[in-house]
Parts: C-alpha cells; structure tokens; sequence
C-alpha cells in the first residue's frame, strides 16, 4: 500500500488564519484534531460517502457530519426538498406547514412521543428536556452517567462527585458548583448505584437523562435489564425518564433506541438525522408533561429559527426516505462484514481490540476486556488509535479525529467503497 502524500498545505494556511479569528480555529472543539494530533483538513464539499478536503484529496467519510448524513452527503432527493422551500424563503418566524408535517411524522415514529417541539441543536433539546422535567415534577435534582454527553448544557457539562453517591462537580469553566451540585453522575450499567441513588434522593429526583447507547465515550451498550431497571425506578419514584436519541434517533431503527429495546422513556431527545444536514433538534413525550411548555404551561422554551422551513424539508426528506428505504439491516450487515476483517487482522498481529457495533455505528477500542462501562474504555490503549488515525487519513480514509468517538456509515457507503476502506484500516491495524 504506498502511503499517499498528504496534502494538506491550502489547510494549514486556513486553520492558521482560523487560529487568528475563532477559538482554537474551530467552531467545535472535536474537530480541532486535539487527540489524535496535527491539524485539522477544511472541507470543499461532500457527495456521498466522500469529502473532498480544499486540497483536493478525497476521503471516504466514516464521521458523517457526527451522524446527520446516513444518506451520505448532498443527496439528491434531500437536495431538491431544500430547493423547493428556498424558492419559498428561508425564515417566517410564524407557523409553516413543515412544522406540522415533521411533528407528524416523529409523533408516528416515536409511540412515546405525543407531542414534539423542534429546536435548533441537540444541546437545545436536551437542555429544554431537562427544563421542562423540573418544572414538571418540581424537583431539582438529575441524574446522568458518566462517559454520555448531552450536548453543552449547564446541568449535563457535571463530572462524577468524589465518592460514588456525592452530586457532581462542573465539568467545564463557567458552571457554578451550585449548579452542578443538582446533579449525580453513576457509572453506566450499575444496577446497585442507580437503587442507591433513589433510595437516597428519589423523592428529590427530577429526571433521569442518558443516551440509551452511550454513543460518546466509544460505544457502550446497556445490560440486559438495565434500562428497565431505570424505568421502573423512574416510575416508583416519579422521577422523568428522558433518552438522549439525538445519535440514535432514526439512526439505529426508524423508532430508534426504544423501539429496539421497547422502552417507553417520558421525554425523547432528537436531532442530527432529523435535520437532513441543516441545523435541527426536537424534544417531545408525554402529552401530559409537554403541555407544561409555554405559551400553554409555565415552562418557557422558544427559539426564532425553531421550526425552519428549509431545516425542516431537508429533515423530512432525510426520515421519509429511510422510511421508504428501510437500510437498517443492510447498515448493519455491511458494518458487520467490515467489523469482521479487521478483528481478523487485529488479531493476527496480536493486537487486543473490540469494535462494539449498534447498526452503522461502530468504534474502534484497543483492549481485551468487552465494552460494559466507561471505566472499560478510559483504560484501553486509546495510545494506538492516533497512528491508525493518521495512517488511515493518509490513505484517503477519515475516521473521527478522537478515539472516544464513533464511526458512521451511511447508505452511500456501498460494498467497492467498503471494501476500499477495509483494506485501509486493516492495512492500517498491520501497521502499527
Ligand atoms: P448538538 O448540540 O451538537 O447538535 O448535539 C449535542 C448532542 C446531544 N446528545 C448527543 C448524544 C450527542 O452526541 C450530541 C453531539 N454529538 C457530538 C459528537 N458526538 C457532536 C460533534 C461536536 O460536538 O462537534
């Protein structure tokens, strides 16, 4: 395999100018190649499974957008949904027939959610959800697992406290620690520190929040039973059950998470994929719980691009097509195939990995132990993605710029392109 000169010098005049004008040069901080080194390449533009970098290399994307673009990028169909509204205008800021046609299609989606709000980001949705749970239920206090993250929200940017039972301490500057104080962070999968934590404080407990697949930390999926344990707490102590789905949301099933796990949460987090590409969020559950949403209930929550009717076209475009399309087993079957290989090679060079999968989205975690809780994969060998990242870049394939997140395929990704970044990757694991 000859190691394909890595072009990259219209970039690094770019991102030294980026540095001069943006925080880091970036608009994201995971996108500043901050774990894996070097900097990062700018984008011309993206069709398919690839994007072409400014300096004309061409890629095979396993980032996709953080997960939006499980139809690979500008595809048509969503294409021609954004053209047709952008005749029509960009922005009204009163009520359009998109909004109701999306709400629509995620109430029938999602039998958990009755009634669905559309915000701009999934920070927004998570962040509103976890609002409107305390307003609901009158409590304050909240509980997450450590290794999820929910967008940069102030209550959710909290690490674990001292001891396993203690409320958490901020997670990032500019969190008062009596914020972060109303909330518990529990290690994932642990079935004894979630009774505990209710048995403790349940009457003071607001709301449980967690991606039902920890899709942030690597990949970690629930025990079996676990997310019923949380249900049935939830429901003693009457605390709000919500699922970030924001990943997972049309990603892993049409229904998501729940469906596949036949979960009823109370509130649903939702983003990413329901945005085709443009910027949208949405949160929705209960009836019961969001009609306590201004303007009908005392909980405020609003947004001046919330409901965009090109954001919304484009979102509508992207789920109606995976209805029809229905690509979840052929995802998953693809990614299994390409899983298979390089378990295969990792193992000829005695290599210890694990590549847990949930449909199209898989990680890479150099280690002997099975993913069960974050704690699996802060101790893996995250020293050896680095190498396999530069190795795999240099050879036309981009894998997310941090051993901590997942890969994402998409239905472009078809059988030659797989098989292309297979023989990367693999030649990539030989190499190290
Ligand atoms: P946004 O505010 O970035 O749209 O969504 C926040 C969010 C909420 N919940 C989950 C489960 C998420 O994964 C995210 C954002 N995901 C990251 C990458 N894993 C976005 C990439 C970035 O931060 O640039």
């Amino acid at each position: 395999m000859t190691v394909l000169l890595y072009k990259m010098n219209e970039s690094e005049k770019l991102f030294k100018k980026a540095l001069k004008l943006i925080p880091g040069g970036v608009n994201s901080p995971v996108r500043a190649f901050g774990s894996v080194g070097g900097h990062p390449f700018f984008t011309e533009k993206a069709k398919n499974a690839s994007i072409t970098t400014i300096d004309g290399r061409e890629l095979i994307d396993f980032v996709c957008s953080w997960g939006p673009a499980i139809h690979g990028h500008n595809h048509p169909t969503i294409l021609n949904a954004i053209n047709d509204a952008l005749v029509k205008g960009t922005s009204f800021g009163t009520p359009n027939p998109y909004e109701v046609e999306m709400a629509e299609i995620i109430t029938q989606a999602i039998s958990s959610i009755e009634k669905v709000r559309m915000v701009n980001s999934g920070t927004e949705a998570t962040m509103s959800c976890i609002r409107l749970a305390r307003g609901y239920t009158q409590r304050d206090k909240i509980v997450k697992f450590a290794g999820c993250y929910h967008g940069h929200v102030d209550s959710l940017l909290v690490k674990a406290g001292s001891g396993a039972l203690t409320f958490g301490n901020p997670d990032s500057a500019g969190i008062p620690k009596s914020y972060a104080g109303e909330t518990l962070v529990l290690p994932f999968n642990d079935f004894d520190a979630i009774e505990l934590a209710f048995i403790n404080h349940g009457e003071k407990i607001a709301a449980v929040i967690l991606e039902p697949y920890p899709a942030n930390n690597g990949l970690i999926l629930p025990q079996p039973g676990f997310l019923n344990k949380l249900r049935n707490l939830c429901d003693k102590y009457g605390s709000v059950l919500i699922f970030d789905e924001v990943i997972s949301g049309f990603r892993i099933s049409y229904g998501g998470v729940q469906e596949k796990e036949n979960i009823k949460p109370d509130l649903t987090a939702l983003g990413k994929i329901i945005g085709g590409g443009l910027p949208v969020g949405a949160f929705g559950g209960k009836a019961e719980i969001m009609d306590n949403l201004a303007p009908q209930g005392p909980v405020y929550q609003a947004g001046t691009l919330s409901g965009n009717p090109l954001a919304l076209a484009a979102g509508i475009a992207a789920v109606n097509l995976l209805k029809i399309l229905n690509p979840y087993d052929n995802l998953e079957r693809a990614v299994k195939k390409l899983k298979g290989y390089i378990l295969e090679a990792a193992d000829e060079k005695g290599i210890p990995l694990q590549i847990p999968q949930a449909g199209s989205v898989f990680c890479m975690i150099f280690t002997e132990k099975p993913i069960k809780s974050l704690n699996d994969v802060t101790a893996s060998n995250t020293g050896l993605f680095k190498p396999l990242f530069h190795y795999a870049l240099t050879n036309g394939v981009y894998l997310p710029p941090s051993a901590y997140e997942v890969c994402f395929t998409s239905t472009a990704h078809n059988e030659e392109i797989l098989e292309k970044a297979t023989e990367v990757i693999v030649a990539g694991i030989k190499a190290l």
